[in-house]
């Protein structure tokens, strides 16, 4: 009975579950991966609505752990649109032959620790198990869909899609009219797409959203060589930043010139396009008067897209820039100037309910073909509360997290033996570019299984101090500056009744990786190990 069928138990066959799986093998550790899905790619797999792409530089925003796998592969974009990232995925489970030992169709509904073997079993929804001495939850960070209450969904007699549940099939909009709630960054990828299709497009705007032109092109060779020829070097500029992506961090405050050269250096970032906008100076997100300039600059820029100035005030977001998280968009702001997309503010006004022919809202009737809901996700605790996880003595961790999650690392939870989780809350994870600091967690996780084996231990748990006291250094740096300030899905604040807690690592992945490796030089400090 003390004999698992594995070593180690992975949940999902995403990026994360896709790289521990030949981690694993590498280290010599038998695993196997149960995924929810029918294919791999996990976000790339359920993300399909039109205009989905990452908005991390696709060079950026990939492996590094096979120097072949990233000289061989060629990006056709500066932003790898959603069915090229399907199919790297695809490729890296082919090439490293991973296939073998994932099983598809399999969500998982509960994951039990037995204190007497010190094994977890895993139960799929179809009822089969799996047991293995490790169990590591590789289950994503924005990868429960949120629908929200509103009332009558079930009434409608048109269709009706979520962005992150898209059909494979695709979802054909010509001559439908549509309506999309949301305008967050899945929204604002699609709404471009879906309006050049569609005989109009009504969007319901609660909160507008800040975003920057992607500028997206065409891959120059001649740049992908450049990187090619000296990857590494990328490689080590990346993990030296805040956020794990290269490229110009300022390190000079916006009150520190004048308005003049502020503007200029704006403009140059807005031309250049993408995320690193926000790094144009060192205190954005620190300090709200330099918050304020960077916010009327974009002010200014959708005032100058958007031809009706009542229409343009409407997207013109009132709260701090970054405090959400930045949108990277192709043409989202002029795409109202088409005669066939119109806004509607729902500030003044909640959807009131759905019903058969469409959206109501404040007693005026929308009728629509489709409905789209680009709403968002239960981010980073919510594919975790949704297993039945017990662990020592039955602890539940949905109920030890009612009033927001505390982990050690974003990695492991005192009484949760042999339990990891692949950017668990506590993490920087959806701060930074997801590919490496997944990779940083996947070596570090099963470099941690491989040393318990190695010293002969079969249970590895986080003390109760490790974690309060890393959770107190979590919420610590949460404290520092506006980020946290922001209503958010960083906070939860997108997801009715979930306890307001700034979720992520915000101390930046240098300092994380840092504080990981240390522990991992003393003997995993901070970690019991017995058995
Ligand atoms: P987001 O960024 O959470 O956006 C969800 C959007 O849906 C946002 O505009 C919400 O408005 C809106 N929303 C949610 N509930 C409602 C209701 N009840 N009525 C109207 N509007 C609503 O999710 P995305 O999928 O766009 O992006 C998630 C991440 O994926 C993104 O940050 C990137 O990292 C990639 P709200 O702002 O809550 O007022």
């Amino acid at each position: 009975m003390n004999q698992p069928e594995y070593d180690v138990a992975i949940v999902g066959a995403g990026f994360a579950g896709l790289y521990l799986l030949h981690q694993c093998r590498e280290l010599g550790l038998s695993a196997r991966a149960w995924e929810a899905g029918t294919g791999v790619g996990g976000t790339w797999y359920w993300n399909r609505y039109p205009g989905a792409r990452c908005d991390v530089e696709s060079v950026q925003y990939s492996y590094q752990f096979d120097d072949a796998l990233q000289q061989e592969w060629d990006w056709s974009e500066r932003y790898a649109p959603q069915p090229e990232i399907l199919r790297y995925a695809e490729h890296v489970a082919e090439r490293f032959s991973l296939y073998d030992d994932i099983e598809f169709n399999r969500r998982v509904a509960a994951a039990n620790f037995d204190e007497q073997s010190a094994l977890w079993t895993l139960h799929a929804e179809d009822g089969d198990t799996v047991t293995a001495r490790f169990c590591i939850m590789a289950t994503g960070s924005l990868s429960v869909p949120n629908w929200p209450d509103v009332r009558g969904r079930d009434d409608f007699n048109g269709e009706l899609h979520h962005t992150a549940l898209w059909p494979h099939d695709g979802v054909d909009f010509r001559d439908k009219r549509v309506a999309v709630v949301g305008t967050g960054s899945s929204a604002i990828q699609s709404i471009p797409m879906i309006a050049k299709d569609a005989a109009s497009v009504t969007v319901f705007q609660r909160t507008p959203n800040y975003s920057v032109p992607a500028h997206n092109h065409p891959m120059d060779p001649d740049y992908a060589a450049k990187i090619k020829a000296n990857y590494a070097d990328l490689r080590a500029r990346q993990g030296e930043t805040f956020n794990n992506i290269a490229g110009e961090h300022a390190k000079r405050s916006a009150m520190s010139v004048d308005e003049a050269e502020r503007i200029a250096e704006y403009e140059r970032r807005w031309r250049e396009g993408g995320l690193l906008f926000l790094a144009s100076f060192d205190d954005i997100l620190m300090d709200e008067a330099a918050n304020d300039t960077m916010k009327s600059f974009v002010h200014d820029k959708i005032r100058s897209v958007v031809n009706d100035p009542d229409v343009a005030e409407l997207l013109c977001p009132d709260n701090i820039i970054g405090g959400k998280r930045l949108c990277v968009d192709t043409d989202y702001f002029a795409t109202y100037n088409r005669d066939n997309v119109s806004l509607v503010d729902l500030r003044q006004h909640p959807i009131d309910r759905i019903n058969s022919k469409g959206i109501e809202v404040g007693g005026q009737q929308y009728n629509v073909d489709v409905i789209v809901f680009a709403t968002g996700f239960d981010a980073m605790t919510g594919a975790l509360t949704r297993i039945d996880i017990r662990g020592r003595g039955g602890a539940l961790l949905r109920e030890r997290w009612k009033d927001g999650p505390s982990t050690y690392l974003g990695i492991a939870m005192n009484d949760f033996p042999n339990l990891f989780t692949v950017n668990g809350p506590g993490s920087p994870s959806v701060l930074t570019n997801m590919l490496p600091s997944i990779e940083q967690h996947v070596q570090w996780i099963t470099a941690c299984i491989a040393y318990a084996r190695d010293a002969g231990h079969n249970i590895v748990e986080p003390t109760a101090q490790a974690e309060s006291e890393w959770w107190a250094h979590v919420q610590d740096t949460a404290g520092r500056g506006l980020k946290s300030s922001a209503d958010s899905w960083y906070v939860g604040a997108n997801i009715a009744g979930k306890a307001r807690v700034f979720l992520p690592y915000y101390g930046g992945f240098p300092e994380y990786r840092r504080r990981c490796d240390e522990i991992a030089k003393n003997g995993y400090s901070g970690f019991a190990m017995s058995g």
